[in-house]
């Protein structure tokens, strides 16, 4: 194993579809990356069924699986990577196990999707909201929130890019490198969604938009291919400018061949929850080979 490419991995898996570890572990794998998973909850399918059966895994189980690692000295990750985690004392466990793999290696990277909930509505237990602000976010490298989870870590509105921008600042205060907002609503456009990406750290500061079409679908799975993907993109390319551009494009390519796929099966139909999966395996060659399509200004 390439001492150097070794990503661990906390999300959810489900058995059919692709969210969590089953949309993320697939693009750092296709880029050499050996992917340990650690499954915060297994699911039979991802929750916008509305219907779904299996089990979450509590603090004292991930607690298990750590000191198993720990006793094999297989605790030697460059690359942690968390997404949904369902409960407080889960995240506090992830949080102090971060902090002591970087207590060991400096140039651990750890980038964090905290999810929380979307469009104004929480989807986790309100008590990690403050797990998030006052634990994680301090050991986060990158983090990628949308513009509700932004404003939740922040305590700061989030209607303007400038508000978006003095939020992303307060995070850089806290220690964080890069704050990519992955998908937001500012401006109230209902054509576009706004990405927005803050890097800071010594005396080099840098600032990109990206503006992606607002398509009226509901893709799930698509913020942790994106989280993924930027992990990569930033690790292989060093700069933000151009692997946000590479992350967006990916993303963007992979919901244009899903939407494609399921309008194909749905015929005429509005497209069912298994008909809009991510067409992830499908789309191979364009996560090893990315096509910049969406350039990123600089701000
Ligand atoms: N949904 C769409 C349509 C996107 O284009 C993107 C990012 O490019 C995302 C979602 C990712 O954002 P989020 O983390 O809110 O899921
Ligand atoms: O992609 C977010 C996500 C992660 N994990 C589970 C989910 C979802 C979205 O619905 O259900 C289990």
């Amino acid at each position: 194993m390439s001492a150097d490419k070794r990503v661990l991995s906390i999300q959810s898996t489900v058995v059919f579809g692709y969210v969590g570890n089953k949309s993320g572990a697939f693009p750092l794998q296709l880029h050499g990356y050996d992917v340990s998973t650690i499954n915060s909850v297994q699911f039979s399918n991802h929750t916008g069924y509305g219907k779904w059966k299996g089990q979450v895994l509590n603090a004292s189980e991930a607690a298990d699986l750590f000191e198993g690692l720990r006793i094999n000295n297989l605790l030697h990750f460059n690359h942690v990577l968390t997404g949904y985690i369902g409960s407080d004392s889960f995240l506090k466990k992830v949080g102090e196990e971060v902090g002591k793999m970087k207590a060991k290696n400096p140039n651990l990277i750890y980038l964090c999707d905290p999810v929380m909930g979307d469009n104004g509505k929480l989807y986790v237990s309100e008590t990690l909201v403050p797990v998030y602000q006052n634990e994680i976010v301090e050991l986060a490298d990158i983090i990628v929130p949308n513009q509700f989870e932004l404003g939740l870590l922040t305590k700061l509105p989030i209607t303007t890019e400038t508000e978006a921008f003095t939020a992303m600042q307060k995070l850089h205060d806290r220690g964080v490198s890069t704050v990519v907002l992955s998908s937001s609503n500012i401006g109230n456009n209902k054509e576009q969604m706004l990405c927005l990406a803050s890097y800071k750290k010594g005396g080099v500061s840098k600032r990109y938009r990206i503006n992606i079409p607002y398509m009226n679908a509901i893709f799930v799975g698509t913020g942790d291919l994106f989280a993924a993907s930027l992990l990569v993109w930033l690790d292989k390319d060093k700069n933000l400018k151009s692997a946000l551009e590479k992350t967006v494009s990916v993303v963007q390519k992979v919901i244009k061949r899903t939407y494609e796929h399921a309008k194909s099966l749905a015929g005429g139909e509005v497209p069912t929850m298994e008909q809009m999966e991510l067409q992830l395996v499908q789309s191979k060659h364009d996560i090893e080979n990315p096509q910049v399509t969406f350039q990123a200004e600089e701000i």
